[in-house]
């Protein structure tokens, strides 16, 4: 005899089809673990994390998702959820043993950082929580296209109700760009679906000791604009429901909606791991109780949906399908260590290169560097409809319909004044006082295939965002072997020699970002190198930290007359400033002219001999 349980109602509106083909997926799933985890113990994969208790909500979540479509961010025990999405079991034991044609990352990245062009699921990093920024920034990409008709036409993938998926575990949820970005998506009410993926732990911390009150949802629920739902994860048709609902908000172009989901985490956290250092047996009996996967095979016996042979085919199905995956994968080759430099850089467009030596052609009077930076950005702003700027105070006026009654702020030093106004708020707008929030959906954006030039107010505040500089940006493509790219340019304002300075006003750090494989550091010296140079960064094809001396922001003796609109100045290359026969400085930003008048002072005649050569339009690694 059974009950009617609530359980069996929500069932009843589920088609046998349905519930069938999302047990199969559910188990393949489990199984593919199983044998990842049976592989890493012979020493034939690298690593293993499982996605062991996340396969009820992952499968039922992206039946309600289009790959190709929509845009993906999940995390690394999404494994059901890339398999519901289109992944195959071999292309995941491609990642596990390292092979080259590992669709995520060619074998470059631990197996379960997911990645599939086709599919858009974007290359995943192993920082927890720093997809999060990234996803907003795509699905800020989508508003985008919708505002911007011209952009939208030159977009390889945009459809209006397309959405961005994003997932997270409960400790995720605590890291600060957590916040920033559900601060940023429900401003902007952006198309985004959070799935916080809450298995009671990060590692071995409880969620009680991780999270306030010890719920996501209960602290996010009054976002604006924000749908919370919470739903027993390990449950498929109440998974299945509210990832239904979640959707349908999002598309409808509500705002976002985020799903709270309780699921178990029976496996450990990691191979590395061993929970029973720090669960008790009736803890993991309890967990052990929810397992998704035993919940399903019990739900299709008690509708009595499928007969214990087909139960018994299904898998059996499922287990020859990875036997079979296991046994292609086994034998494939590693990408061979040779190929490590490839693709710290575009491979098709090289800024260092002929093609970015513009002659320039002169008009008008002398200009200062904010001038020329600033007509760097309104002829890049009116060449191509993807360039978007913004960043803290960037724009004229926030509030539109006073924009006619001001002058305008156009940034703390006025370098992009005016271009609120000519381009519309769409294309040059402020955003929240977040560094990193700036820097991970412009990545977001670019990798949609804009070009955000965002705006770090100061260099002294670039350093919140130095974990989406050094741990993504630069690595995108080549963890994912040039699948995914994020070429934005990031300008600041840097150094010191302003009056007021004092320690927070004026750092200069270049020498930190110098090492970053991956990067392009650009400092120009003269009004000319920075209009040139800024274009250069804009065009070509890699991140680009664009540090601005402000010192000579408004000096007349670097200025120059506007050298027209293709003016542009490869990277890497020196200019011989004064010519000298004893010594050499190769500097570069502020300290070329310091330089120079060290060399040229009357009382030092032995100055005279320096030669000065004004050395880093640009680096390279
Ligand atoms: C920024 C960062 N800090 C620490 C780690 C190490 N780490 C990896 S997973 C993890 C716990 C994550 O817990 P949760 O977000 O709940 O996800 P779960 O693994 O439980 O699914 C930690 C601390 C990391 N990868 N990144
Ligand atoms: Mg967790």
């Amino acid at each position: 005899m059974s009950t009617v349980t609530n359980h069996e109602v929500k069932a009843a509106r589920l088609s046998k089809e349905l519930l069938v083909d999302a047990y199969r997926m559910v188990y393949m799933s489990r199984r593919v673990d199983d044998k990842e985890i049976q592989l890493k113990r012979q020493n034939r994969a690298f690593f293993q994390i499982n996605g062991v208790g996340h396969e009820t909500i992952g499968v039922a979540a992206a039946l309600h998702l289009k790959p190709g479509y929509d845009w993906f961010y999940p995390y690394y025990r999404d494994r059901a959820l890339c398999l519901q999405l289109g992944m195959t079991p071999y292309e995941m034991f491609l990642g596990s043993v390292g092979a080259k044609d590992d669709p995520a990352s060619a074998g470059r990245q631990m197996p379960s950082h997911w990645g599939h062009k086709k599919l858009h699921i974007v290359s995943q990093s192993s920082p927890t929580g720093t997809q999060i920024l990234q996803a907003v920034g795509a699905a800020e990409a989508t508003q985008y296209f919708s505002l911007v008709k011209e952009a939208a036409e030159l977009a390889t993938s945009f459809h209006a109700d397309e959405l961005v998926y994003v997932s997270l575990g409960d400790g995720a949820s605590s890291e600060g760009e957590f916040w920033e970005s559900l601060n940023w998506a429900c401003a902007r009410k952006l198309p985004v679906l959070y799935v916080v993926e809450d298995n009671g732990y990060a590692i071995s911390v409880p969620v009680d000791v991780q999270t306030a009150g010890g719920s996501i949802s209960g602290l996010v629920k009054d976002f604006p604009h924000l749908l919370t739902l919470e739903c027993d994860g390990t449950d498929f048709p109440e998974s299945y429901e509210a990832a239904g609902k979640a959707v349908e908000y999002v598309r409808r172009g509500q705002g976002p909606a985020l799903i709270h989901a309780h699921v178990v985490r029976p496996y450990s956290h990691s191979l590395s791991d061993d929970e029973r250092l720090y669960k008790s047996e009736e803890v993991r009996q309890r967990e052990a109780h929810r397992d998704p996967l035993r919940r399903l095979a019990d739900l299709l016996r008690q509708e009595r949906l499928v007969s214990e042979k087909e139960l018994k085919e299904i898998e059996a199905s499922v287990d020859h399908e990875i036997r079979e995956a296991v046994d292609q994968a086994l034998g494939l080759e590693p990408e061979s260590s040779a190929t490590i430099m490839r693709y710290l850089y575009s491979p098709s467009v090289d800024p260092t290169s002929e093609q970015f030596d513009q002659p320039p052609t002169f008009h008008g009077e002398p200009k200062t560097m904010v001038d020329l930076i600033n007509a760097a950005l309104r002829d890049e702003m009116a060449r191509d409809p993807r360039v978007v700027v913004f960043g803290e105070d960037v724009a004229d006026c926030s509030h539109e319909d006073e924009l006619a009654k001001v002058k305008g702020k156009g940034g703390v030093f006025k370098v992009t004044h005016g271009l609120q106004r000519q381009f519309g708020g769409a294309r040059c707008y402020n955003t929240q006082l977040a560094e990193a929030s700036i820097v991970g959906r412009a990545m977001g954006m670019a990798t949609r295939g804009l070009k955000p030039v965002v705006e770090i107010q100061f260099f002294d505040y670039i350093w919140p965002a130095m974990m989406q500089i050094r741990d993504e940006l630069i690595t995108l493509r080549w963890r994912s072997a040039n699948t995914f790219s994020c070429p934005i340019v990031i300008r600041a304002p840097s150094g010191g020699y302003l009056a007021g300075g004092a320690i927070y006003h004026s750092q200069s750090g270049e020498c930190i970002f110098t090492h970053l494989p991956g990067l392009r550091v650009v400092m120009p010296a003269t009004a000319l190198d920075a209009n040139g140079l800024l274009r250069t960064a804009i065009r070509c094809d890699d991140p680009v930290l664009f540090l601005e001396p402000k010192h000579l922001y408004r000096q007349t003796h670097n200025r120059s007359p506007y050298p027209g609109s293709d003016y542009m100045i490869p990277f890497g290359k020196a200019r011989l400033v004064r010519e000298g026969a004893d010594l050499t400085i190769i500097t570069h930003g502020s300290l070329v002219v310091r330089a120079v008048a060290a060399a040229t002072r009357p009382r030092k005649p032995r100055a005279r001999g320096l030669k000065v050569v004004s050395a880093m339009p640009a680096s390279r690694q």
